[in-house]
């Protein structure tokens, strides 16, 4: 038996490890989510969580409806033909579908019903504000942080209305727009008055940094983000490396935020899918070296899309203190490969990464979605510790929950609050 410092036996190892992974509060730090003030972004509810992208593209592989009929129904008429489709007519294998089975089962609804009858009377008789808390319980998520986009003219409206916004939802900003698509992101400065231009031309990043700067002062971010091609290079002569280097990285070194790239995206290969119509490609892990070491002061948050970029996101980590890999995202978000990448990183990384993310763009996704991650994750470390013990080092559990917390919310917390880096501060 084992209690607090006292060494752990290989027979209580997979326990106290489980325990520890299972008992742990994490910072969710990649979601989609929105606090119930911010009314039609806050998604919640059985008809949004069968609804989601992800079953939208399986629809399609076990149905002969097609996306234009799909399309041209409400809401709730599309998640029947899904429910009918992935979870009357087919078992709900994939992770998707398994998903809405463990959030369902968690909430106590059964997900072998014909049709979504009960599981609506039950979201109907409860609060969101109830909900919230339940769900955050559930999957014990501390803190989340969120997708924000100063040029998505819904959410723009929400936040220059001052909908509140409680602590635990963390803001960021999202770069696409001005790193992917600067023709709209250009249109919306020059509508709010900033002096821009297509061309880039003297004032653009000033005037895009002062766009930044007043939103940095309304949001508060913690990290500026963006989800970039597999075909991104870094450097090269194209308008994205010259407002990185211009606009963006002077803006996190001025705030002390760091910028998280989100790359390997191949956006709409199937535009009938809408957002399920995006897919993966093979990214250039050499870009990544090369921004870190050109900006040994800005942190930069990596996560890469392929699985074959996973080893080389890795190494190029070992080499450079100022790059942290987190998740598995998208794609990998699946318990074979966050196991696999989970090992993978364990071993050449230690703890020092943030093993997964969400993604959750409906609330109640973070129930399945950190119960999956924990049951990956805490099989990766098992793992890891079995062989330590096998050598014979005399393991603690007070060391594991060490460790669970560091890769849960620790890495994190230092990275987003790490104020003392210019001072030469040695990471944690
Ligand atoms: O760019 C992103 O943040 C991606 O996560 C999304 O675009 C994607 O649609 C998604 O929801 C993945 O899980
Ligand atoms: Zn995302």
């Amino acid at each position: 038996m084992v209690e607090g410092n006292r060494f752990v036996s290989a027979n209580d190892l997979q326990r106290v490890v489980e325990e520890s992974v299972q008992q742990t509060p994490v910072i969710d730090i990649h979601t989609h989510l929105y606090p119930p003030s911010f009314v039609g972004l806050c998604l919640w509810g059985i008809d949004e969580l069968v609804t989601y992208h992800y079953l939208v593209a399986e629809l399609f592989r076990s149905s002969r409806v097609t996306p234009a009929q799909f399309w041209a129904l409400n809401k709730s008429r599309q998640a029947d033909v899904i429910w009918d489709a992935l979870f009357v007519k087919n078992t709900p294998l994939s992770e998707a579908a398994a998903g809405v089975v463990a959030v369902m089962v968690k909430l106590g609804l059964d997900p072998c019903q014909p049709d979504l009858k009960q599981a609506r009377e039950y979201f109907a008789s409860i609060s969101i504000e109830e909900h919230l808390d339940r769900v955050l319980e559930l999957a014990h998520v501390a803190e989340l942080v969120m997708t924000n986009d100063p040029f998505n003219p819904v959410e723009r409206a929400a936040w220059e209305r001052n909908e509140p916004c409680p602590d635990r939802f963390h803001r960021t900003l999202r770069m696409d727009p001005v790193l992917n698509d600067w023709k709209t992101a250009h249109a919306v400065m020059t509508a709010a008055g900033y002096k821009t231009s297509a061309d880039l031309a003297s004032p653009t990043a000033a005037e895009a940094r002062r766009f930044l700067d007043l939103w940095i002062a309304r949001l508060r971010p913690v990290y500026l983000a963006v989800s970039l091609p597999f075909t991104f290079v870094y450097p090269d002569d194209s308008p994205r490396t010259r407002l990185i280097r211009e606009v963006v990285l002077p803006t996190c070194l001025y705030h002390n935020i760091p910028f998280a790239l989100m790359i390997g995206v191949s956006r709409q290969v199937n535009p009938a899918l809408k957002e399920a119509g995006d897919s993966v490609g093979y990214a250039d892990t050499g870009s990544v070296e090369r921004i870190c070491v050109e900006n040994p002061d800005v942190r930069f948050l990596v996560t890469m899309l392929s699985r074959e970029n996973q080893h080389g996101l890795c190494v190029a980590a070992r080499k450079l203190r100022n790059l942290m890999p987190f998740g598995c995202w998208w794609f990998l978000n699946n318990p074979s490969i966050v196991e696999d990448v989970s090992a993978e990183r364990l071993e050449l990384l230690g703890a020092t990464f943030i093993p997964q993310h969400s993604d959750a763009r409906i609330l109640d996704q973070l129930i399945y979605k950190w119960g999956h991650a924990r049951r990956t994750v805490s099989r990766a470390l098992h793992a890891s510790y079995s062989r330590l013990v096998a050598d014979g080092y005399s393991l603690t559990r007070e060391q594991i929950v060490r460790d669970v917390t560091r890769m849960f919310s620790g890495n994190f917390r230092t990275w987003v609050g790490a104020t003392n880096r210019k001072e030469g501060g040695a990471l944690p």
